[in-house]
């Protein structure tokens, strides 16, 4: 067994909670000298820097949301003044505000080694050519595989996603041993790859590095059939760094949280009350080493399980299980994250709407189709079929501005969307994954 950084991915767990302990009291100094909205929260708990000794004390801690991400929009909670920021991401927002993530040097440094132990961890080296085919751009995907692919030593082909065709030429003519991107995308280079009439014995990859949105065993398994690969899952969100908080090993048994940089707690997402290892609830996560945008106790939203057990692998880090679903309504389409509220604001705007509204989501060939139905008001019903044509035309152009991706509009009759005595379910997920 290879590992990049055998000291810290084989810690024994006492040594990891001393190290974590030491890394977590510097971090909250940090944070409250320097993020006034950190030090506002931790005075409104009448807690002092002195009173965090150990991991033991993180429940004190309030909890930082993605609002207050948004509340401080753009840079209010960067803990380093802007000449030591060297990157910036962001990731799409419910009401037109991105949450912005800022990385000092250092920053970046350590997503590199994170991402560099991950794809020692799955069995690649330097040798190994790999394929990113995650966006490039504010999405930490296509960057943060790229710079640990980099630091492995790895030759890497930043060609981002899309133009499928090319891409699939360009794995077979290079010789690309490792896939990167979200795992719906994998699937749908393999059947591309089929209608091209390649087998999976045609190309020389070897490992998928797959995540960004929620996919499953069955899947895991169709991909790894007709790419001819082993597939891991990565998971990561922007606030906290990107890819890379966790990963899973070549024993696909969980994923490894880099625990030397992020405590992970899983709470009851109701109460907010920390919950057993083993136990299902939502992620939480603390950053110990980031420097430009810190976080202290992060509600994720993403519920899984955590897991300290010792992997066949021969790393000592605790693991998480793949995400189950999350505890609000953000929908993952193709790898976009979609919020409902979103949708409903655009369709809002538009005059011949009713309020009555189902946003359907659908895997086709593997892709996910976003289908936005809306009743129409009784007067736009008795029009002529060109100007409601239009309107939909026009819906579908306005929300394919606000979220990114295509969507497509259908104006259906007065009153044919079934209505509830309860909340409205205005999300029909049909994909099984
Ligand atoms: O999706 C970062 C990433 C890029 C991870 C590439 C893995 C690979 P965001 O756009 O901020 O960041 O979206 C974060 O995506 O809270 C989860 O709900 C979901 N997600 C990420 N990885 C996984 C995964 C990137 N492996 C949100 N399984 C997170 C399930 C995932 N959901």
């Amino acid at each position: 067994m290879t590992f990049y950084n055998e000291r810290i991915e084989t810690m024994s767990r006492d040594e990891m909670s001393a190290l974590q302990s030491e890394r977590l009291r510097a971090l909250v100094k940090r944070v409250y000298e320097n993020v006034p909205h950190y030090r506002e929260k931790m005075k409104a708990a009448g807690l002092l820097p002195e009173d965090i000794k150990t991991v033991e004390d993180l429940p004190y801690l309030p909890y930082t949301y993605k609002q207050d991400l948004r509340d401080t929009y753009p840079f209010g909670m960067f803990a380093v003044p802007m000449e030591k920021i060297v990157r910036i991401h962001a990731s799409s927002g419910t009401t037109g505000k991105q949450t912005v993530v800022g990385y000092t040097a250092n920053d970046i440094n350590m997503w590199a080694e994170c991402i560099a132990r991950e794809l020692t961890s799955i069995g690649a080296h330097r040798g190994d050519i790999i394929q990113i085919a995650y966006g490039y751009g504010l999405f930490t995907g296509g960057l943060g595989l790229h710079y640990g692919g980099e630091k492995l030593g790895a030759s890497v082909i930043p060609i981002s996603g899309g133009n499928t065709k090319r891409q699939i030429q360009t794995m077979i003519d290079f010789g690309s041993t490792v896939l990167a991107c979200t795992p719906s995308y994998s699937l749908f280079i393999a059947e591309e790859m089929k209608e091209m009439g390649y087998g999976p014995g045609d190309n020389k990859l070897k490992y998928g590095v797959f995540g960004a949105e929620p996919w499953s065993q069955q899947m895991r398994s169709d991909i790894e059939a007709k790419l001819g690969i082993k597939a891991v899952d990565i998971y990561g969100l922007s606030e906290v760094m990107g890819p890379g908080v966790s990963c899973e090993c070549c024993e696909q048994d969980g994923m490894h949280i880099a625990e030397d940089n992020f405590i992970a707690e899983a709470i009851d997402p109701a109460t907010g009350k920390v919950l057993p290892h083993g136990e299902e609830g939502e992620l939480v996560f603390t950053t110990l080493t980031k420097e430009g945008l810190p976080l202290i106790r992060y509600r994720t939203r993403d519920i899984s399980v955590l897991n300290d057990k010792k992997c066949a692998c021969g790393r000592t880090t605790m693991r998480m299980n793949r995400v189950l679903g999350r505890s609000d309504d953000m929908l993952i389409i193709r790898g976009v994250n979609v919020f409902p509220s979103q949708i409903e604001s655009v369709l809002l705007e538009f005059g011949g709407a009713a309020p009555h509204y189902q946003i359907i989501v659908n895997r086709v060939d593997n892709l996910d189709l976003l289908e936005v139905q809306i009743e129409m008001t009784p007067d736009m019903f008795s029009d002529e079929v060109r100007r409601i044509e239009d309107v939909e035309k026009k819906i579908s152009h306005e929300l394919d501005s606000v979220l990114g991706i295509n969507a497509k509009v259908r104006m259906v009759e007065p009153k044919s969307i079934a209505r509830s005595e309860g909340k409205a379910k205005h999300v029909i997920d049909n994909r099984i994954i």
